[in-house]
């Protein structure tokens, strides 16, 4: 279901021919890569605007990762098993190392690593909407790993085949982990949904909250969307945020049935002219308003990342001073 083969060709075509020869030489050979699918690399030249693209949204990529981590962390003390404490642990850790992958991978366009948090902890940086809504109950940290990594590797397959080689790679080994996420969160709400009548009503509240939003992840209708068109030119995007928001409707509706919820949503239904769901109309002020930084947990959630930055920064000291050290013990048997 969430597979490559959701991927779709669309048509590449170069930016405007850049003014001198020597440069549209470079041009033309970044056109050609691009249109025989060979992957761009980062001792490749490149358009400065395609540079820039892969920065913000690898950036945000990796932010949302790392912001990500919070509204499940705060339940890891609180886990019901140690099975499920267990589970939840290597979850969160998972989510640690995709945010480095995707800096290490922001890194080789030739932006610095303090550059890169800089914008984060000033606010100037987006990340995904999602990780601003609180987790009230346990049945939270099942609705996430179920919709929120559902619809992450509905967006996240088709990055895979991303032009630029370093995000691309990184996005493979970072799929296979969302689908185990995507399947804990869907096993632990089976097994509530399987308990008691106060357990099932607690999982259908966290579904009735969450539903919403994690469409609205899908970002902006496509007739909204600036960045579409020219992403899905360089192939940086491969299929836009309409279309994977269906496909993730469409795929989860039936699982649904298996889990015995129901979407809060009176116009979803299956149109047969279309052979899709139909669904109700996203509240999208309410989506701006959180990606401008008034959604309820904004505030809570770049403050719980700023402290957690500076008191972790005797890590970072002792880290270094350790590589110097290791440096001089190496320069010093050389010599
Ligand atoms: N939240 O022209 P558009 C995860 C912004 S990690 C906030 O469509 P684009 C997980 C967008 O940035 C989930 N902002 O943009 C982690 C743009 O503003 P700027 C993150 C959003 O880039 C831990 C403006 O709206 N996934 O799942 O073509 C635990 C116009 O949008 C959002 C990724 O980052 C949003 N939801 O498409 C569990 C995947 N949506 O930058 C799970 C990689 C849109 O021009 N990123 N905006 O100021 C992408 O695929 C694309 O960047 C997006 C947006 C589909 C998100």
């Amino acid at each position: 279901m969430y597979t490559q083969s959701l991927d779709t060709a669309p048509a590449l075509k170069a930016m405007p021919a850049p003014a001198d020869a020597a440069q549209a030489g470079l041009q033309t050979r970044f056109d050609t890569k691009l249109d025989t699918s060979q992957k761009i690399e980062p001792q490749d030249w490149m358009p400065e605007a395609y540079r820039k693209t892969l920065i913000r949204q690898i950036s945000q990529h990796a932010h949302s990762e790392i912001i990500g981590m919070q509204p499940e962390g705060n339940w890891i003390s609180r886990a019901p098993s140690l099975k499920r404490k267990a589970i939840l642990l290597a979850k969160v850790q998972d989510e640690a190392g995709h945010g480095l992958y995707l800096y290490s991978a922001a890194e080789t366009l030739g932006v610095s690593r303090d550059q890169l948090l800089d914008g984060l902890h000033t606010g100037k940086a987006k990340y995904s909407s999602i990780f601003n809504y609180p987790t009230l109950t346990w049945a939270d940290v099942g609705v996430i790993g179920w919709l929120v990594d559902g619809a992450a590797i509905m967006n996240q397959v088709p990055i895979c085949r991303c032009s630029y080689g370093p995000y691309a790679r990184a996005m493979i080994r970072i799929c296979k982990e969302e689908s185990f996420h995507q399947r804990q969160g869907f096993e632990s709400l089976m097994v509530q949904m399987g308990g008691t009548a106060e357990q099932r009503t607690m999982v259908q509240d966290a579904v009735n909250r969450w539903w919403w939003p994690v469409l609205a992840m899908f970002g902006p209708p496509d007739a909204n969307s600036p960045n579409t068109a020219q992403g899905m030119r360089w192939g940086i995007k491969r299929i836009s945020n309409d279309e994977l928001r269906q496909k993730f409707v469409d795929a989860t509706v039936p699982q649904t049935k298996v889990l015995g919820v129901t979407l809060p949503d009176p116009d979803l239904k299956w149109n047969e002219d279309r052979q899709c769901h139909d669904y109700g109309a996203i509240d999208w002020d309410d989506f701006w308003a959180v990606v401008g930084g008034n959604g309820p947990c904004n505030k809570e959630r770049l403050a719980t990342r700023v402290k957690a930055h500076e008191e972790g920064q005797w890590v970072r000291d002792a880290a270094l001073a350790y590589a110097d050290k290791q440096k001089a013990r190496a320069l010093k048997e050389a010599a």
